[in-house]
C-alpha cells in the first residue's frame, strides 16, 4: 500500500493533520494503537485558542464548535481570599473558546469518516523506517496481520508514550524536562459550573480550578500529592478539599453532585529537539509537554499541525521545500514560548513542597502584581489567548 502521508497517532493532532492535509487533496493513513471509543474516553483540554479555532474552520470542522463552544473574554484569579479577573478582551483584543477536546476529536472523526479517511484502529508494533531516504514506510500488525505503507513523509502525532520520538536516534535528540511533586486530581460532574468564566485558585492548601464543559457540565481539579490514587478520593472528600481552596464567597456557591470521571495526572515539562528527522516530524505531545496550568497542550499541538500542513502543502503544490526543511526550527520557537508560559503560571499557582516561607511571600507578591500591574496582566492575557503562529 502506499499514500502521501503516513500519520502515527489517531488523537487530536493527527486527525486534525489528516483533515486538513484532506482539504488540500494529500492522502493519508491514520494508524491509532487504541479503539475510537477509547480516545473519545479520555477527558483532556477544555480550553481553545483562536489559532486552533482558525485551523478547525480551515479544515471544515468548525460547524458544531461554532454552535455549542463558549466564548470566554477573561478569567478570574483567587488568592487570599480574594479574587480578581484578567479581561482578555479588553487586553488584547482577543478571547479563547472553552469546547472540550473530546468534542474536538468528535467532530474529526465524524469528517474523516464522512470523508472515507482511511483510519486503521487497534494497531500493534508500528515502526519507521528509512526516514533518512526519500522512501520511507511504515510497518506494524493489525488482526494479527503484518502491513507495510510506503509513503513520501511519516507524521509522529503518537503523544508522550508513541514511537516515533524514540524512532529518532538517541545521539540525535535532546530532550529537556522537567518534572512536579504533584499532580491534578479532576473530576467532571454533572452540575451547574461554579461561574461563567474558569477560576484559577492559588490557595495555602493547594492549586484548584473550577472549569467547565457546557450549562451541566463542569470539570474541577485539585493539586494533590503523586501518591494519591482517584480512589482514595470520595466526591465528598473532592468537594470539601475544593471549596476550602477557593475563596468563602465562592464556595457557598458551588454546586456539587456525583462525580462521572475521576482520574489523576501527574505534571510535566519537556520538550525534544529536533523535531524532524529526515522524513520524519513530530508533532504535539510527541515532542513535548506541558503542565495543564495554562491551557497550552492541545493548543500548542495545534501550531505544530499548522507549520507542517502548511509546509507539506508548499512541497506539494508549489514543489518548495523551505516548509519542511525549517519545520523543527519554527516549531520549536513557539513550543518554548508556550513551556515558559506554563511552567510560571504553574509556578505561581500551586504549593511546592519544598516553599520557604520566602518563596511563598515572592509567590503572593507576583499575584498582588498581576492583580494591581496592567502591564503584568497584558502579558498574561497574550500568552493565554495565545501567541501568534
Ligand atoms: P494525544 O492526545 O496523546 O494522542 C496521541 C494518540 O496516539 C496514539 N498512540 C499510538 N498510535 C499508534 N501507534 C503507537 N505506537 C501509538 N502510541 C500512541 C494514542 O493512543 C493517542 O490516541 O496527543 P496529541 O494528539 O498530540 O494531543 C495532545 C493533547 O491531547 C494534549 O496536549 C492536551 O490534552 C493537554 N491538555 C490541555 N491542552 C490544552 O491545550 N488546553 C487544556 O485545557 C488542556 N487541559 C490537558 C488538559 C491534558 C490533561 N492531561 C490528562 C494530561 C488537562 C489534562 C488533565
Ligand atoms: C479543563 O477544563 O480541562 C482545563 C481548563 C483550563 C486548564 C486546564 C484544563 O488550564
Amino acid at each position: 500500500m502506499k499514500t502521501q502521508v503516513v500519520i502515527i497517532g489517531g488523537g487530536p493532532s493527527g486527525l486534525l493533520l489528516a483533515q486538513l492535509l484532506h482539504v488540500q487533496g494529500i492522502s493519508s493513513v491514520v494508524l491509532e494503537r487504541k479503539t475510537k471509543e477509547y480516545v473519545l474516553g479520555r477527558i483532556r483540554a477544555g480550553v481553545l485558542e483562536r489559532g486552533l479555532l482558525d485551523l478547525m474552520r480551515e479544515a471544515g470542522v468548525s460547524k458544531r464548535m461554532d454552535a455549542e463552544g463558549f466564548v470566554h473574554n477573561g478569567t478570574l484569579i483567587a488568592y487570599d481570599n480574594k479574587t480578581f479577573r484578567i479581561d482578555f478582551a479588553q487586553l488584547t483584543g482577543n478571547s479563547v473558546m472553552v469546547y472540550g477536546q473530546t468534542e474536538v476529536t468528535r467532530d474529526l472523526y465524524a469528517a474523516r469518516e464522512a470523508a472515507g479517511g482511511n483510519i486503521e484502529f487497534e494497531v500493534e508494533d508500528v515502526e519507521i523506517h528509512d526516514v533518512k531516504s526519500d522512501a520511507p514506510f511504515v510497518t506494524f500488525q493489525v488482526g494479527g496481520e503484518n502491513r507495510r505503507i510506503e509513503c513520501d513523509f511519516v507524521a509522529g502525532c503518537d503523544g508522550f508514550h508513541g514511537v516515533s520520538r524514540q524512532s529518532i536516534p538517541q545521539e540525535k535528540r535532546q530532550e529537556f524536562e522537567k518534572t512536579y511533586p504533584f499532580g491534578w486530581l479532576g473530576i467532571l460532574s454533572e452540575t451547574p459550573p461554579l461561574d461563567h468564566e474558569l477560576i484559577y485558585a492559588n490557595s495555602p492548601r493547594g492549586f484548584a480550578l473550577c472549569s467547565m464543559r457546557n450549562a451541566n457540565l463542569s470539570r474541577y481539579y485539585i493539586q494533590c500529592p503523586l501518591s494519591d490514587k482517584p480512589e482514595d478520593w470520595s466526591d465528598d472528600a473532592f468537594w470539601l478539599e475544593l471549596k476550602r481552596r477557593i475563596p468563602a464567597e465562592q464556595a457557598a456557591k458551588l454546586v456539587t453532585g456525583p462525580s462521572i470521571e475521576k482520574s489523576i495526572a501527574p505534571l510535566r515539562s519537556f520538550v525534544c529537539e529536533p523535531m524532524q528527522w529526515g522524513r520524519l516530524f513530530l508533532c504535539g505531545d510527541a515532542a513535548h509537554i506541558v503542565p495543564p496550568t495554562g491551557a497550552k497542550g492541545l493548543n500548542t499541538a495545534a501550531s505544530d499541525v499548522q507549520y507542517l500542513y502548511s509546509a507539506l502543502r508548499q512541497y506539494y503544490h508549489e514543489n518548495d521545500t523551505a516548509g519542511i526543511d525549517g519545520y523543527s526550527e519554527k516549531a520549536l520557537v513557539r513550543v518554548w514560548k508556550a513551556e515558559r508560559f506554563s511552567w510560571w503560571f504553574s509556578s505561581l499557582l500551586h504549593s511546592f513542597p519544598e516553599q520557604s516561607e520566602f518563596d511563598q511571600k515572592m509567590q503572593l507578591s507576583e499575584l498582588e502584581f498581576l492583580r494591581t500591574n496592567e502591564s503584568a496582566q497584558k502579558a498574561m492575557a497574550e500568552n493565554y489567548v495565545g501567541l501568534p503562529y
